[in-house]
């Protein structure tokens, strides 16, 4: 767990052994507190080099116990933690951290308590406590304040973004940054610090930084968590925690540190965000029906990409495969577009501090479809439009390499139709990204019937590299994610029907900590989107059947707003009118708009529906458990493999607050009995509703006694076909 030897006479290194990333388990903290302790004691040692084990420092404390997943109480490994870093910090003899890969968390925390900092300049550092519902509870948010200043320490706890070695110098996190081999460069370090004093770099004894302008700070950082993540706890105490030091002697900080934590550890949303940690984690363990799995099926390397169409999308996908270092092909045909691109690798550049010819030269821009013969995977991201999209696919399989893997970034269309056009369909997968697609962190890959498990493993691959979480799920209308939405969006439409206005919906989602409420997304993302998605069902406009009333399609209710909203040219904020009214084309303050209140009036009168008061709890339990009943149903049919796909699509990808889990961990945490009575309730009031019916898989969890959601996926193996 932590080894203790000497190397070069006075030096003893001590290494941080606990794989895959030096978790700090109780067990472990006091391991390597009493390596240190032993290190000091001895005679010949003048100075000590702590470093971890494989590659990397340390990845925090070991989250598994925070989350009660293994059986050690909280409060042991709190402590134990908490004593190693003061053992360190009060060390007689200077110990340098050696830090490469990553020391985040209480890992980072353990360097802050080392009296000097080397990191490798691939390494990253940050305290990403609030992303698990928690703070930095090791003295993270006395010291670093002390060390980096106020403004940027409250920014980092409050945000748990970690920096590059770069950056960690330029703040004062670290004292020197080094290309070659980390240890070597400490133990140099270390030899030429053994006879220095150390009062000064005992962070705990500095004065607490004092800045003037400490109540506009903390004012400014509490309205920024809250637009992030409203109603979130963690970020709250991290600000208060970071104020501490600013307000408090050290002992007293810490002290207010660890109540924070205490309140914050056992809380629902702290279990909720660690829940999010685990899941995203699991979603990488595929697993196709045939077998194949993450395990014994190796992705491809990709080393060239081509990627065809330079809208949205495809720009956005351009440079994440560009930030990842591949080579890529970029077809289009719209001069504009390749000056959008270029822009925006410019300014990815300057943001990665890397030189605008570093990205630059890895673009190819082509009009030519040979030029993409050479590519390991092409991704296709031209207008969703399907016979275009097959034309497509059939003549990059005639054109491209034989074993190019073909990817079509489609949010809702058949893939396996997809496949059928090409000579190799067991090549053709989908990857549906999420815009902007070089910001968001989801990627759904898209498994076809015929997909073959290396077109599956090196989708999900390129996805990771990429810095996405790759989700596999099954061919269907709209996949697991938008197929989820539309019960969701249709809830909302029918709500505006009975009596609510699109504010008051958007606001009791927004309380809930969505960062938008359905109204405003969708005025966002333009109407006319979904618009054309019905036409093309015939759903909407021309296509649908003569004879057909307004509300009724299929036999079953419809709501035609959204229709008629377009119809009228309100698209949402490019055309500065939508579900709200905006400054002008393209603006984003949405106000409530009286035009769209008198339609909706006319609206009621006109197909005789009588408006009524409708709280809160009625638009939060029709428009989630509508969508999470979907995502049962997603479950029963085996289009994603666990609630943990289905609650990590929807936190990373549409805007789920990470403290609520999931939709499937919230309906979970509800009670499974209480939403399917609720669901049972609403299906009487509106049978023509489909997707208010309970799904078999709600109604047989119940029956079960309503087990864990971590079990949900190991009965989901056993149940698919029963269902
Ligand atoms: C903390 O430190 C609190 C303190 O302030 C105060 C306490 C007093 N613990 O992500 P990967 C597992 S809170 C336990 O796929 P990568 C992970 O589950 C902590 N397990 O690898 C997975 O397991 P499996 C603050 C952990 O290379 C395996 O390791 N720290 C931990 O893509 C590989 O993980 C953080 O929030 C952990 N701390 O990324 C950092 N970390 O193989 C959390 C990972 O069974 N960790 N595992 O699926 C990360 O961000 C990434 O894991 C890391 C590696 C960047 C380190």
């Amino acid at each position: 767990m932590a080894q203790y030897s000497r190397v070069r006479g006075s030096v003893a290194l001590l290494r941080l052994t606990n794989p895959p990333v030096n978790a700090l388990s109780a067990a472990v903290s006091r391991d390597l507190e009493r390596a240190v302790r032993s290190a000091c004691a001895d005679s010949a040692v003048r100075v000590l080099v702590l470093r971890g084990h494989g590659g990397t420092f340390c990845g925090g404390a070991d989250i598994r116990e925070l989350a009660g997943l293994v059986d050690v109480p909280f409060r042991v490994g709190v402590s134990s933690l908490v004593a190693l870093v003061d053992a360190v910090e009060a060390a007689e003899k200077p110990v340098v951290a050696a830090i490469e890969g990553v020391a985040l968390g209480g890992g980072l925390e353990l360097a802050l308590g080392c009296h000097f900092r080397i990191a490798h300049g691939q390494a990253r550092l940050g305290l990403p406590e609030v992303t698990l519902g928690l703070l930095p509870a090791a003295g993270g948010t006395q010291r670093l304040p002390r060390l980096v200043g106020f403004p940027a320490a409250l920014e980092l706890v409050a945000t748990g973004r970690d920096v590059s070695a770069e950056e960690a110098l330029a703040l004062g996190l670290v004292d020197h940054v080094t290309d070659g081999d980390v240890e070597e460069a400490a133990v140099e370090f270390a030899r030429r610090v053994a006879d220095e004093p150390l009062a000064s770099r005992r962070l705990s004894t500095r004065p607490p930084p004092r800045p003037a302008d400490l109540d506009t700070l903390l004012q400014v950082a509490l309205e920024r968590a809250q637009r992030r993540a409203r109603g979130a706890l963690a970020p709250v105490a991290c600000v208060q925690a970071v104020r501490a030091a600013a307000t408090l002697p050290f002992t007293q900080g810490l002290q207010l540190e660890q109540e924070l934590m205490a309140a914050l550890l056992p809380s629902n949303q702290a279990r909720a965000m660690q829940y999010c940690f685990f899941a995203q984690r699991i979603v990488g363990k595929w697993s196709l029906p045939g077998g194949a799995n993450w395990r014994n099926s190796p992705a491809r390397a990709v080393s060239r990409a081509a990627v065809i169409g330079l809208g949205t999308m495809g720009r956005g996908i351009a440079v994440s495969l560009v930030r990842a270092g591949i080579p890529v092909v970029a077809m289009e045909t719209d001069e504009k577009q390749l000056r959008v691109v270029t822009a925006m690798l410019e300014r990815e550049a300057a943001k990665q501090r890397r030189s605008p010819d570093s990205y630059l030269q890895l673009v190819q821009f082509t009009l030519e479809r040979r030029d993409l013969g050479d590519a390991d995977l092409v991704v296709e991201a031209v207008f969703e439009d399907l016979a275009l999209k097959k034309r497509l696919f059939a003549e990059l399989s005639s054109s491209c390499r034989p074993d190019t893997l073909l990817c079509s970034n489609t949010s809702a269309l058949d893939v396996d139709a997809l496949a059928a056009a090409t000579r190799r369909p067991e090549l053709v997968v989908g990857m549906h990204f999420f815009a902007p697609a070089h910001v968001m962190k989801l990627l759904e890959v898209v498994c076809g019937a015929r997909s073959s498990p290396v077109a599956v493993a090196t989708a999900m691959q390129l996805g990771k590299r990429l810095g996405k979480v790759s989700v596999a799920v099954a061919n269907c209308p709209g996949f697991a994610g938008n197929r989820m939405l539309k019960p969701y969006v249709e809830q909302a439409s029918f709500l505006l029907e009975e009596g609510a206005t699109p504010q008051q919906v958007d606001a009791v989602l927004e309380d809930f900590g969505f960062a938008m409420g359905v109204f405003r997304m969708s005025d966002l993302s333009g109407l006319d989107v979904g618009w054309r998605v019905r036409e093309e069902a015939g759903l909407a406009g021309p296509t649908v059947p003569p004879g057909e009333s307004a509300r009724r399609r299929h036999g079953c209710r419809y709501s035609p707003l959204a229709d008629l909203l377009c119809e009228h040219g309100r698209l949402g904020q490019k055309t500065g009118r939508g579900w709200y009214l905006y400054e002008g084309p393209g603006g984003r303050a949405a106000t409530p708009d009286p035009w769209l209140h008198d339609f909706l009036d006319q609206y009621r009168r006109r197909h005789g529906l009588r408006p009524r008061r409708i709280d809160q709890q009625e638009v939060l339990e029709r428009c989630l458990y509508a969508l999470a009943n979907e995502g049962f149903r997603i479950l029963e049919e085996g289009v994603a493999a666990g609630p943990e796909d289905i609650d990590t699509i929807y936190v990373l990808g549409y805007g789920w607050p990470a403290h609520r889990g999931g939709p499937m961990y919230h309906v979970a945490a509800v009670g499974l009995p209480a939403v399917l009575s609720r669901l049972e309730h609403f299906r009487r009031l509106h049978p023509d509703v489909p997707q208010l019916r309970p799904s078999a898989l709600l109604r047989h969890l119940v029956a079960e006694g309503s087990p864990p959601i971590s079990r949900w996926r190991e009965l989901l193996k056993g149940l698919r076909s029963q269902l």
